[in-house]
């Protein structure tokens, strides 16, 4: 059957944001607009003889656009894919598959914690063969491409039945249909202590996963249930539905609440945790106590060596410019390099490959190592689990010794959805141009110690990325950091975070939002917020 060449012309805003491209998924579905999004990844990174990854979270239209992508890989002359039973894959089972079989890169479909279905969100990222998200140079590449795109490639020919594993052909391209799970399940086995945890489960240890109807009900049922012991629906929701079942997968405690009403509950488990739609994120809870996930990075980083995998010790730790600054104090603990990156995880990539960083984290709900090039929810529960099984204590306990030991970064990030762009964009730039007068002044009673737009050098490449974030140091430590989103679909987000350093163990069990609030309060003066945007209040609040 033919590889048939189809005119197209270029489509307006197809540039990929802090991960990928995202829209509505009706626009994904226009004529043309998937397959120029795809042609361009290909005609960028070129396809002839190469092999690549390819799977997704399972949401509505993962399926067809799977065959398509499949289509025009064969018809781009790839010599060969590897997909997801089902075209599903987690973002970091993904980025596994790519190193595990040394392959020239990956497409995953997703659009993360957005929702699914005909009205909601769709995505489509391209990995490099490290495993990892693009890098901007590549993402503008191929944004550049859209913009000229004239033609793309199809092969004529039927679906693959995805449902069954093996290997069958399309056109001249091999396809090999995988178990989305096994590879990845072995890989967390080999970084682990399986058996301390199985141990902590002989005892009673109880917990919760919430897979939010998203990509991880597999991989954690197979795992925490198949695996370590724990009793059948200590997983729930654990079937991925193309709507995610109506939920929001993004494990916070806003959208999580079910799990955070569980675990502040009488009957609470020992533990719980929640994964977003493509497996990258994790929610960690301790009976009656919620892990914020920038303290979840400093706790993981002071305490990694009680794994296998990690009891070397770290290299280094990197965090997302926003996120907390209490993985530094880890860091310097340690006497371990510390890197502060963009957000996004594509900044992390230079950094884990040069071996100068082995764990990494972002506010976001992201946490992960240089085990894959993704920040990976099951990873991080099950060195949750591997730690609580060493330590012998709840997750309470360990945090509060960690606060006692480095002192306590309140923090909490505001999200101001659904905006009116321009005006968010405005506020932006008024914002920015105030910068050069703000170091020295008081806002709010607190002084202003200093203030950028936040630039990374990254020291491996030696790349520049500018323009991050609005970062605004206050004399006390306090820090503010203001910037737009670059995964939502309507309109513009802002996020506003807010952190506040506290050494003194006597105060460290305030409500974050209280011990909060006067850089609250900074952060609404100096940006006008109410004023610029029309909002006083966020919608989400982390
Ligand atoms: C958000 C988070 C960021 C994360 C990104 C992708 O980006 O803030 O930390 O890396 O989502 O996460 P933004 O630009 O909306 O702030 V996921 O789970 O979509 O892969
Ligand atoms: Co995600």
């Amino acid at each position: 059957m033919p590889a048939v060449t189809h005119a197209t012309h270029p489509i307006e805003g197809q540039k990929p944001g802090t991960s990928g491209l995202r829209k509505k998924t009706p626009v994904f579905m226009k004529p043309h607009y998937l397959e120029n999004f795809v042609q361009s990844i290909f005609d960028v990174v070129g396809a002839k003889g190469k092999t690549f990854v390819l799977g997704g979270d399972g949401r509505y239209f993962n399926d067809r656009a799977a065959q398509v992508i499949l289509r025009m890989a064969a018809a781009n002359g790839a010599a060969r894919v590897i997909v997801g039973q089902g075209a599903i894959l987690s973002t970091p089972a993904a980025s596994h598959l790519i190193r595990l079989n040394r392959t020239d890169g990956g497409i995953i479909m997703s659009a993360s914690h957005n929702p699914g279905g005909l009205t909601e969100d769709f995505g489509v990222k391209f990995n490099m063969p490290n495993g990892g998200p693009a890098p901007e140079a590549v993402t503008e590449a191929i944004f550049a491409r859209t913009q000229a795109i004239t033609e793309y490639r199809l092969e004529e020919a039927d679906d693959i039945d995805l449902a069954v594993i093996g290997r069958t052909r399309l056109g001249g391209m091999t396809v090999d249909v995988v178990d989305p799970v096994a590879d990845y399940a072995a890989l967390m086995e080999g970084l682990f202590d399986f058996d301390a945890i199985r141990g902590m489960v002989k005892g009673g240890f109880r917990m919760r996963f919430d897979a939010m109807c998203a990509v991880t009900g597999p991989y954690a049922q197979e795992i925490l249930e198949g695996r370590l012991g724990l009793p059948a629906g200590t997983v729930v929701n654990g079937t991925p539905l193309p709507d995610f079942g109506g939920h929001h997968p993004d494990p916070n405690p806003t959208w999580a609440h079910a799990l955070m009403d569980e675990m502040m509950g009488p009957a609470a488990p020992d533990f719980g945790a929640a994964s977003d739609g493509d497996g990258d994120r994790n929610m960690i809870v301790g009976r009656g106590i919620y892990v914020s996930p920038s303290d979840s990075l400093a706790v993981l980083a002071a305490n990694a060596h009680l794994a296998p995998a990690y009891k070397a010790g770290l290299k280094g730790v990197a965090r997302s410019m926003p996120t907390s600054c209490a993985a530094d104090r880890v860091a310097d603990a340690l006497g371990i390099d510390k890197y502060e990156t963009p957000t996004g995880w594509k900044f992390f990539g230079n950094l884990l490959d040069a071996g100068r960083a082995t764990l990494c984290g972002e506010e976001s709900f992201g946490t992960g190592s240089d085990h894959v090039r993704e920040k990976d929810g099951l990873w991080a529960v099950l060195l949750w689990l591997n730690i609580l099984a060493v330590r012998r204590q709840g997750v309470a306990e360990i945090l509060r010794d960690h606060w006692a030991r480095f002192g306590r970064n309140y923090y909490s990030r505001h999200d101001f959805e659904a905006l009116d762009a321009k005006a968010a964009e405005e506020m932006m730039s008024r914002l920015k141009a105030s910068i050069p007068t703000l170091p020295g002044t008081e806002i709010e009673g607190m002084a202003i110690a200093a203030a950028d737009d936040f630039a990374y050098h990254d020291p491996v490449d030696g790349t520049t990325s500018r323009g991050q974030g609005v970062r605004i140091r206050f004399e006390d430590g306090s820090r503010i950091v203001l910037r737009l989103s670059g995964t939502g679909t309507e309109g513009a987000t802002l996020r506003l975070y807010l952190e506040r350093y506290e050494a003194d163990p006597a105060r460290h069990g305030l409500d974050p939002q209280e011990a909060l609030a006067p850089v609250i309060r900074a952060a609404h003066a100096l940006a006008g917020i109410k004023e610029q945007i029309g909002r006083d209040r966020p919608n989400v609040i982390t």
